[in-house]
């Protein structure tokens, strides 16, 4: 059996699951998407995931042609009609066809893609030994520019910012908002942790408020950690005792050199080598069924 696509109401095989040129996803970056884990055949945080995904279409004004409750049994039925039971899946809602002008009322119907694959992780010898990162000069989008709790198709801020990852020979990057504010890496939530207390920059500074961040949140008060939104600057990541970014894709990884230098003794720290375990107990053994 080969992959198959969620496309337009419809189940194709990938080799037919094409998209108009005209999309304005693709001219313009004009939609929203969700990119969501799918661990031992149970989808982890659907419903958060779909409600995200209608949020960041109510904001940028994209009616998406089908109910929330709708667009979570189509998730469920394309994991169905895939083989795997582990992977990703890549929830995608562009505007549609429309002409060359980037007026959106030109575009009379959304295009709805699901995808279900495999993803593609940090090796594994590295999300045990940890990350190293830099900071960006790109500046993460204003939230009175884009907001970035919308998660939008358009993400040249956070590959303008990869790009210079990559320059820099490093892992992951941190963005900073205009004032210096660290907000989170291209594609995770960063943490950081300072006399046992676990820190995050709220989302008002410009970040995408992450499900697994959430998640991260809610085990760390369980297990008795302090953990709550702070706002900080790149001395406050220089100088805790540990960092650690969160994802889907990423889950819970330890970075332990920013700019050069090392956080905390350069090695991932007891914190989050405890959450990254209540994280992985946790995301394994919740979701929802889509298998019986
Ligand atoms: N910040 C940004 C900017 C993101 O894109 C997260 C945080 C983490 O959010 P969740 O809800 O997943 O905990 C994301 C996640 C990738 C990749 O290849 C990651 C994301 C989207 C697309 C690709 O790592 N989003």
């Amino acid at each position: 059996m080969g992959q198959v696509i969620y496309l337009d109401g419809e189940f194709v095989p990938v080799e037919q699951a094409r998209v108009s040129v005209y999309d304005h996803g693709f001219l313009y970056g004009d939609g929203v998407f969700e990119g969501i884990r799918m661990y031992s055949g149970r989808v982890f945080k659907l419903e958060e995931h779909v409600r995200r995904l209608y949020h960041s279409a109510r904001v940028v004004d994209l009616q998406i042609p089908l109910p929330p409750e709708e667009m979570s049994r189509v998730v469920l039925e394309t994991c169905r009609r895939n083989e795997l039971d582990d992977g990703y899946i890549r929830l995608v809602v562009s505007r549609g066809a429309g002409d060359l002008g980037l007026d959106p009322r030109k575009c009379p119907k959304p295009t709805v893609v699901v995808i279900v694959d495999r993803i593609a992780l940090f090796p594994e010898s590295l999300l045990e030994k940890g990350l190293t990162a830099v900071t960006a000069a790109t500046r993460r989008t204003a939230v009175d520019a884009l907001d970035a709790r919308v998660k939008s198709l358009n993400y040249l801020n956070s590959i303008m910012a990869k790009i210079e990852a990559n320059l820099a020979g490093a892992e992951e990057i941190l963005m900073l908002n205009r004032e210096g504010y660290v907000c989170e890496g291209t594609g995770d939530n960063v943490f950081i942790v300072r006399g046992g207390a676990v820190l995050t920059p709220p989302a008002y500074l410009g970040i995408l408020e992450g499900i697994t961040r959430a998640t991260v949140l809610d085990l760390a008060r369980e297990m008795g950690i302090e953990a709550r939104e702070a706002v900080f600057t790149r001395y406050d990541v220089y100088t805790a005792d540990e960092c650690f970014l969160t994802g889907t894709a990423a889950e819970v990884v330890p970075v332990t050199t920013v700019d050069g230098r090392p956080v905390g003794d350069g090695r991932p720290g007891p914190v989050t080598r405890r959450l990254r375990e209540a994280y992985f107990e946790y995301a394994r053994s919740h979701g929802t069924r889509f298998r019986d």
